[in-house]
């Protein structure tokens, strides 16, 4: 049989497992291994699934021996602020000083010094600004991710950002998800006049529906940001607009952001550090994907993380992302997020393969595509430097990723460090 690409000696082949919804309570923790095994891929695609021993009838015009190591599918970021301006490095030092993260933002500064640089900043500038941090995430692994807005803050600024994402999705043979997160935080100008400021960038969904700019929109729910109120409003709007839901909930103050992410059948609802139990059954009775960050939590120097194992075992769908921005999780570091997903949130290397794939695919609607090693599927996947797949949280804060490939081609390879 002739194929393109041959992949053969993989010493573990991680095969999440998809079902007709994401993976919940216990589902979470299994996950199949495939020893000795291999894979061909034809036009992009794989094409063949099987054991190391059987690979005698295929042509391969590349082959490929794994040296016994790990291959996964590509890793799913569902939870990024990619596109920026500038940099708050300053703000290091008042949290040391213990500013909170709220009170910085109240008082101008945090996201909203990020939109004064964000609006300052051309579409082109911000396009090779953004190509740099996506090919750190792609160098740790990843091959699908979601990008959302909301450095803009008005009209212009909020479709530049769009504008760039959809750009870097044309430059790379990744997939980006596009999420409008125009209600992040209310302008200066609008202090008083939240209302207002909701009902403009609600007159948004039109123009960006028509562009086909955003498959999401978010909102960030918190105190002293918008209301559980704001939020219901603008969400079923944009739900009455045919746009998929997320949320930004229940980060700091339990608002009641699960809730209502459950009630509007969201696709995802993210953070979750201060969830109720309320939430959590909430949660559980649906497939909303609970999209954790616990990379946020350990950049804000708290020492309470979502309750996951609560969670989990109540049945709830659980996803990780990395959360990257430019305040409150400054990196694009997928594996460290699964270190911390062991060592803080207390998953097992079996549920956080799950969370970091199929999960994390199923918090962006990209189940279809991403997420899965399977005949028929997309040949995303990636080539790990470690000995079996419960190395990877052990082992922290380095890059395992030997190779990482999209739709059977090479995007990444670690030699380049040493070229380059
Ligand atoms: O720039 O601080 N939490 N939005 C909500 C953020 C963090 C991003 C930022
Ligand atoms: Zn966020």
């Amino acid at each position: 049989m002739n194929v393109d690409l041959l992949i053969y000696n993989i010493g573990q082949l991680i095969l999440p497992r998809f079902c007709s919804t994401p993976l919940k309570g216990d589902q979470l923790g299994q996950l199949l291994i495939k020893e000795n095994a291999a894979f061909a891929v034809k036009d992009g695609l794989i094409s063949w699934l099987g054991n190391s021993d059987e690979i005698h009838n295929f042509i391969a015009i590349k082959k490929i021996d794994a040296k016994k190591k790990v291959v996964s599918p590509g890793l799913v970021d569902p939870h990024t602020h990619l596109v920026y301006g500038g940099s708050r490095e300053q703000e290091l030092a008042l949290k040391q000083a213990g500013v909170p993260y709220l009170e910085i933002l109240a008082n101008g500064g945090g996201i909203l010094s990020t939109v004064e640089a964000t609006r300052n900043t051309t579409e082109g500038k911000l396009i090779e600004k953004a190509r740099k941090h996506l090919e750190t995430m792609i160098s740790f692994g990843v091959t699908t991710l979601e990008a959302k807005s909301g450095y803009g803050l008005d009209r212009d600024t909020e479709l530049k950002q769009l504008r760039v994402v959809k750009k870097l999705n044309e430059l790379y043979p990744i997939s980006i998800v596009s999420t409008f997160l125009g209600p992040h935080a209310i302008p200066l100008t609008y202090r008083g006049k939240e209302e207002r400021f909701l009902q403009k960038m609600t007159s948004l969904l039109d123009d960006i529906n028509t562009e086909k700019l955003a498959e999401y929109v978010d909102i960030f729910c918190e105190t002293g940001v918008f209301t559980i109120e704001q939020s219901h409003k603008f969400l079923l709007e944009a739900k009455r607009k045919g746009f998929g839901l997320k949320i930004h909930a229940d980060e700091i103050d339990p608002l009641g952001g699960a809730e209502l992410a459950a009630d509007l059948g969201a696709t995802s609802a993210d953070h979750l550090v201060a969830i109720s139990d309320e939430g959590i059954k909430r949660l559980s009775d649906t497939n909303t994907v609970a999209v954790l960050l616990p990379g946020t939590t350990f950049y804000l120097g708290k020492d309470q993380y979502a309750p996951a194992r609560k969670m989990i075992e109540a049945g709830a769908a659980v996803a990780l992302a990395t959360d990257f921005n430019p305040g409150s999780c400054v990196t694009e570091n997928m594996q460290l997020i699964m270190s911390l997903a062991a060592l803080k949130l207390k998953m097992s290397p079996e549920e956080i393969w799950n969370a970091v794939t199929i999960n994390s695919a199923w918090a962006i609607g990209q189940e279809a595509e991403s997420g899965v090693l399977d005949v028929g599927r997309k040949a995303d996947f990636v080539i790990w430097n470690i000995p079996n797949y419960q190395y990877l949280p052990y082992h922290f804060g380095v890059n395992h990723a030997a190779s990482v490939y999209c739709g059977g081609k090479l995007i990444w390879n670690e030699s380049r460090i040493l070229s380059d």
